[in-house]
This record gives C-alpha cells, structure tokens and sequence, in this order.
C-alpha cells in the first residue's frame, strides 16, 4: 500500500472518530506516545473526560489512545446523561462500589462501561490464572505440595473433586516433614485468587505466629498447597491430627476484587466432615474487608473457642442454642 492510500484510510478514519465526537488531540511526536504507559501519555485533566478515547492524529501517524478506566476517578465519573440531580447521582455513586449511574447508549453499555468491565474482568482472571509469589512462600518458609490436579489450572477449574485431595507424593512430604498433633495447623493454598495470598500473607502470618505463642498453643509446620480446595482439610487432617486446621485461600475473585482471602476453619478435620463442620472467615482484606491484622487475631479467638467446645460449625451453633 502506497503513502497515499495509508493517508487516506487515516484521514476517513479521523473524520469518523471527529464525527462521533472524538476529538484530535494536539499533536505529539509519534515517538513519544508509542513509548509512554497509556495512563501517562496524556495530561491528567484530560485522562478524565467523560469520552474514553482520544484520537492523536499525525499526518499518516494514527494513534487511538485509551484513557485508563479503572482509576477512581474513572469510575466515579456518571454516564447517566443530563441526571435531574447530578449531585444526588454523585452522592449515590459514592455510598456503592456497585456499577450504578453508569448510563447506557441507547439499549447498550457506553464504551467507557465497557472498558472498565474487561479491565475489571483481566484483574480477576490474572489473580485466577497465576501463581502465588515463590518469595512470600520462602519469607514464611512454607514448603509446597500439590492436590491430585495434574493438568494446571484448567484441570484446577474444572475438576474441583482433584483440589480437594491431596496427591500421593504430597501426603508422603507432609508425613515426612510436619509436626504430628499441633494445636494449631495452619495451610495456604492458592484456591481461586493467587493475587489473595500476595495481598494477606505477610500480614496475617505473624498475627497468627505470634498469637500462638501468647495463647501457648503449639503451632504445626504450615505449608502451601497448589491447585487446592477447601475440602483438601480433611486429608490434612487425616496426616496431622491438629485441633485446629487454619486454611488461608484465595477467594473466587469478585469483578475488578482480587485480593480477597479467607480463613476456613475446623475442630479436629478428619475424612467425611464438610462444610457445616467448618467455619468460615471471609472477605479479608484491606481498605473495605476484614483486615488481614484482625482477622489474623479473630482466627485464634475462634480457634481457642473450638478448642474449649471441642467442635466447630453447625454443631458448636447448635451448643449455643
Ligand atoms: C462459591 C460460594 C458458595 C458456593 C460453593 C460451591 C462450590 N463448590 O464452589 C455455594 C453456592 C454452594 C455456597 C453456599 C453457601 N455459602 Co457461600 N460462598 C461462595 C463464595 C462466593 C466464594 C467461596 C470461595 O471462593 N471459596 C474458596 C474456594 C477455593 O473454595 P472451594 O473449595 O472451591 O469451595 C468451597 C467453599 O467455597 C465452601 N463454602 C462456600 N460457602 C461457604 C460458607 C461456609 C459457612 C463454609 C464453612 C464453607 C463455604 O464450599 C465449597 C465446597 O467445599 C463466598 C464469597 C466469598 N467472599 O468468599 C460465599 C460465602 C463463603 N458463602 C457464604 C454462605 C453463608 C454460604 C451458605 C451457608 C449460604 C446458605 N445459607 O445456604 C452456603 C453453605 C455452603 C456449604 N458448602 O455448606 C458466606 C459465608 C459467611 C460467613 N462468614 O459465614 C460467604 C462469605 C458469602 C457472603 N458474603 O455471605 N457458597
């Protein structure tokens, strides 16, 4: 294609774009702009158009730029077109994290809707698809074993029945290197968010740790488990026979919320026990969660109470009626 081909399907392009009321920005050097982040290849004001394109237009040069919609900013900005209260709509919006005031194009989501649901929609599957940071598990020297799932987290999403039980070569690392009947066991697995674990572990561990240490409770040998499910708490149980077994997992990721963990908790796990025998501390994390620090200290509360009533779940509800 000839220069001046390119610069005509350019030229039709802008006008389109200038047509739908996307403005030219003024023009940088194509250099520039290729080399810069998006959010930082155009000033700030203008990162916060209500518009979430803009158009540098450089002769034969195009360059379609995306303001970055996930910052607070970005979210809080209303959609809804002329509101009759504009400033109740703001107020409204900022009382939720949930997506109101949004507007729409005619039937459909706005671009800038869109936009922000696939960025919110990536965060969640990176936190999905990635591993937990080998760093954090050797700070806290946590040793690693898989479930029985074999074929990566494909495997893992699919077969939830693989995740919630140890594979051979695991229960034979954990037999060879944990402390047998602790008061406290804690594990970390991966669940369903690595970027959970990231966020938390370096926060609640110590809390843990040390609160062991003031309750005088002997603390088993945590470790991590990959690919592993809630229900991996019994095969655990069966291997160490703790009073307690703390499980910190990733929580399913919300929309654009990756960093959620929680706590399950049960008395004495051991095969056939399920959910209602265990409890649950969930939604840690911080700015808007538990925080990581307090649930930390609520788990060993919860884990002395289970130890005083010999037993967790429906059954120690049932003791309080
Ligand atoms: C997915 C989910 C479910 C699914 C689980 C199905 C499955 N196989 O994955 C379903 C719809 C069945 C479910 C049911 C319930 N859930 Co639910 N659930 C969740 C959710 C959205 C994600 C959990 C997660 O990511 N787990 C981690 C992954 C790795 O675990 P997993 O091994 O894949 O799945 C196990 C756990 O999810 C566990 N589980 C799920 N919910 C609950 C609740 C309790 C109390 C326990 C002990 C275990 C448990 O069951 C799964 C099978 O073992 C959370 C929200 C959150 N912020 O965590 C709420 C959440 C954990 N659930 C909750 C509740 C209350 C329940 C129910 C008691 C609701 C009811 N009244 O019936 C039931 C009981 C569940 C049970 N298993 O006995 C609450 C717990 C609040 C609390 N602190 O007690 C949460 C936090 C939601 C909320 N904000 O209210 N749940």
């Amino acid at each position: 294609m000839d220069q001046e081909n390119l610069d005509a399907i350019v030229n039709a392009i802008v006008k389109e774009l200038t047509a739908l009321g996307i403005q030219p920005s003024p023009v940088v050097p194509a250099d520039q702009t290729h080399t810069l982040p998006i959010s930082e290849s155009r000033p700030v004001e203008t990162q916060l158009d209500s518009n979430p394109i803009s158009a540098v237009a450089l002769g034969s040069d195009l360059i379609i730029d995306l303001n970055d919609p996930t910052t607070q900013a970005a979210r809080r900005q209303p959609g809804v077109h002329q509101p009759i209260d504009p400033e109740g709509l703001s107020a409204l919006m900022d009382t939720t994290t949930a997506r109101i005031g949004a507007g729409r194009a005619g039937v459909r989501l706005r671009t800038a809707s869109l936009l922000l649901f696939q960025s919110d929609l990536a965060v969640t599957q990176d936190a999905l698809y990635r591993d937990v940071d080998a760093k954090i598990l050797a700070e806290f020297n946590l040793f690693q074993v898989q479930t029985q799932v074999t074929g990566g987290k494909q495997e893992y999403l699919l077969r939830p029945d693989l995740g919630r039980r140890l594979s051979a070569e695991a229960r034979h690392i954990i037999t060879k290197r944990c402390v047998k009947s602790p008061n406290i066991q804690v594990c970390v697995g991966d669940g369903l968010s690595a970027a959970a674990i990231d966020a938390n572990l370096r926060k609640i561990m110590p809390v843990i740790q040390s609160g062991c240490q003031t309750a005088k409770l002997s603390l088993g040998t945590p470790f991590f488990i990959q690919y592993c499910r809630v229900g991996v708490m019994n095969d655990i149980g069966d291997l160490l026979k703790p009073d307690v077994l703390i499980l910190l997992i990733g929580e399913r990721p919300g929309l654009g919320r990756a960093e959620s963990m929680s706590a399950y908790m049960a008395y004495r796990p051991a095969s056939g026990q399920n959910d209602a025998d265990r409890e649950v501390i969930c939604n840690i994390f911080d700015g808007g969660g538990t925080n990581p620090l307090e649930a930390g200290a609520y788990a060993l509360q919860l884990a002395q109470k289970m130890i005083k009533k010999q037993s967790s779940g429906v059954k120690s509800r049932l003791m309080e009626t």
